[in-house]
């Protein structure tokens, strides 16, 4: 027979983080890992039998091997039918948006997201639900274990499948339809902004640059923004997916993005520059000689979104997760709707979309997005700006210094002490942990309170605990600590700081500057130079 049933051992550590799981891609290169894996997901989510899966990924090295195998086993499984992106490539905000409208079983997603890529680097594999959102806890957390009990995996002993080629093929029973990753994303995002307006907005002369950084999202910026809509040839830089994503680390921030943001800070700089990640579902947005902070841009896209068509009848609510900025607080504040906040992970925002209570939601980490899909979404994030940009006819400075003269600023940064020893950073989060610092004195700021982050998720009641360590003062300033879960080589601690700024005079600060006590009381308090030897974050943003 064609399918076969084929004897495993379980591997030690196959638990989905914060974003699936992912691992050194010569981790997944064991024979039975990849597949252990897969079959684990396809027995903890219900019978596939007759039943239709997307597959696709940010077309790093190993996607489409990993393909390969998932398909024939899919097929192995019982599904009816796979929707496979042409060439392996699927963006993650795609991927969702195809789920959604084909309303298949889910689909299998293949990224490490804003991690290298390469023989020698990451790779990474989730399973998204049929709503089109990664899956949350209760099923990741079935997924792992049963990894821990899998004695065995089916698979179709076939031929691969032609990847590159549209159209249907017949695998072991199986139909696989490859199909335009670009098309129904392209058509979604037509549906939600004032395409006409953008296109105004070039063919009057507006430049822009946007850095795919040879990831994913290439094939996406160069069909919307210079196909679509009519931004000059070049306007997308490094747009041609590649494996190892030209040696490039493709996570679009101040230190990665190199090129784009020698071109927004040098001479001649275009009006508005923009760069996504891996898999696509990040962004970051730059104006001429100007950043916008993650936390400042979810709070100036929600204060304007009636200006794109999507969004013109208001929103409903904005959700962020714990450790972004309260900018976005003080616009729902001003708009009279409610403001959730969640844990680190766009898993955790799915039940709020869902239900209808949020329509925005966004991360300190480059991620925004909306209620058109269940991911965080570069290129929406860019296009929305667009349509804000297109409306306003003001520079990208003015508008965000318009926005805090208004609401007040949230002054703020994120530093990453990447590649720390695990035990050290197991070891710096426990001593934290421990400490009692209500009503003491830090630095001369006196901590209103102090406590691991719980959250208890209002749709379905589901509890997390220990997702970051908070230290609230009492003028609001905030200093919080958590562990990625999202590396795969040591431990990388996340120190956010933040301070609410009322008086405009103040507001031109360099954010290193302004929050310099604050930066210093978390350096001490977690005794971060004592116990990782570390004196600078290898990463600030
Ligand atoms: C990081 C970010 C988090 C984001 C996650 C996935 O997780 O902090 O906000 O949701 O990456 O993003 P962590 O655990 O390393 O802090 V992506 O673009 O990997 O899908
Ligand atoms: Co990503």
């Amino acid at each position: 027979p064609v399918i076969t049933t084929v004897a495993t051992t379980s591997f030690e550590g196959q638990k989905p983080g914060t974003s699936g799981l992912r691992k050194k891609v010569r981790v997944f290169q064991q024979p039975h890992y990849l597949e252990n894996f897969v079959q684990a997901i396809f027995d903890s989510i219900g019978d596939g039998t007759g039943k239709t899966i997307v597959v696709g990924g940010d077309g790093r090295f190993f996607n489409r091997t990993a393909i390969q195998v998932i398909l024939k086993m899919a097929a192995a499984n019982g599904y009816a039918r796979a929707l496979v992106g042409r060439g392996g490539i699927l963006s993650t905000p795609a991927a969702s948006c195809v789920i959604r409208k084909y309303q298949t079983f889910g689909g299998i997603i293949l990224s490490a997201s804003h991690n290298p890529g390469g023989p020698d680097e990451d790779f990474g594999i989730k399973y998204n639900i049929p709503a089109g959102g990664p899956a949350p806890e209760a099923v990741t957390e079935a997924i792992f274990a049963r990894t821990q009990d899998i004695r065995e995996y089916r698979i179709a002993e076939v031929g691969d499948v032609d990847l590159d080629q549209l159209g249907e093929q017949n695998l072991a029973g199986m139909m696989v339809q490859v199909f335009d990753p670009v098309a129904d994303y392209a058509e979604l995002m037509a549906s939600l902004f004032d395409f006409a307006a953008i296109r105004a907005l070039f063919a009057g002369g507006f430049r822009m640059k946007f850095d795919a950084m040879h990831a994913v999202t290439g094939p996406y910026a160069t069909a919307i923004l210079e196909t679509a809509l009519g931004a000059p040839a070049g306007t997308v830089m490094n747009g041609v997916p590649l494996e190892d994503f030209g040696h490039g680390h493709p996570d679009p921030n101040l230190v990665h993005a190199h090129d784009l943001v020698e071109a927004l800070f040098g001479a001649d700089a275009p009006d508005f520059g923009a760069a996504s990640d891996g898999d696509g579902d990040r962004n970051m947005i730059l104006g001429r000689d100007f950043y916008v902070t993650p936390s400042d841009s979810l709070a100036v896209l929600a204060a304007n979104a009636t200006l794109c068509p999507g969004y013109a009848q208001g929103l409903a609510g904005i959700a962020r997760s714990m450790p972004t900025s309260a900018a976005a607080d003080r616009v729902a504040a001003g708009l009279g709707i409610p403001c959730y906040e969640t844990p680190t992970g766009w898993k955790f925002f799915g039940t709020l979309l869902d239900a209808g209570k949020a329509t925005l939601c966004g991360e300190e980490s480059f991620g925004t997005g909306s209620d058109h899909v269940r991911e965080k979404d570069g290129l929406w994030a860019v296009l929305m700006w667009l349509n804000v940009l297109a409306a306003r006819r003001q520079p990208v400075a003015e508008i965000v210094r318009d926005h805090w003269a208004k609401y007040g600023r949230n002054v703020y940064s994120r530093h990453d002490y990447e590649g720390i020893d695990t035990a050290a950073a197991n070891g710096l989060m426990a001593h934290l942990r421990g400490l009692e610092l209500k009503g003491q004195q830090l630095g001369g700021y006196g901590v209103a309170f102090n406590d691991d982050f719980a959250y208890t998720d209002p749709v379905d009641g589901s509890v997390s605990t220990k997702q970051g360590i908070r230290i609230v003062f009492d003028d609001g300033s905030r200093i919080v600590f958590r562990l990625s879960g999202t590396g795969t080589e040591g431990a990388t601690l996340r120190v956010y700081i933040e301070q609410f700024q009322p008086d405009p005079a103040l507001h031109h600060l360099d954010p290193q500057v302004a929050l310099a006590d604050l930066i210093k009381i978390a350096r001490d308090v977690a005794e971060i130079e004592a116990r990782t030897g570390r004196t600078e974050p290898t990463v600030i943003t």
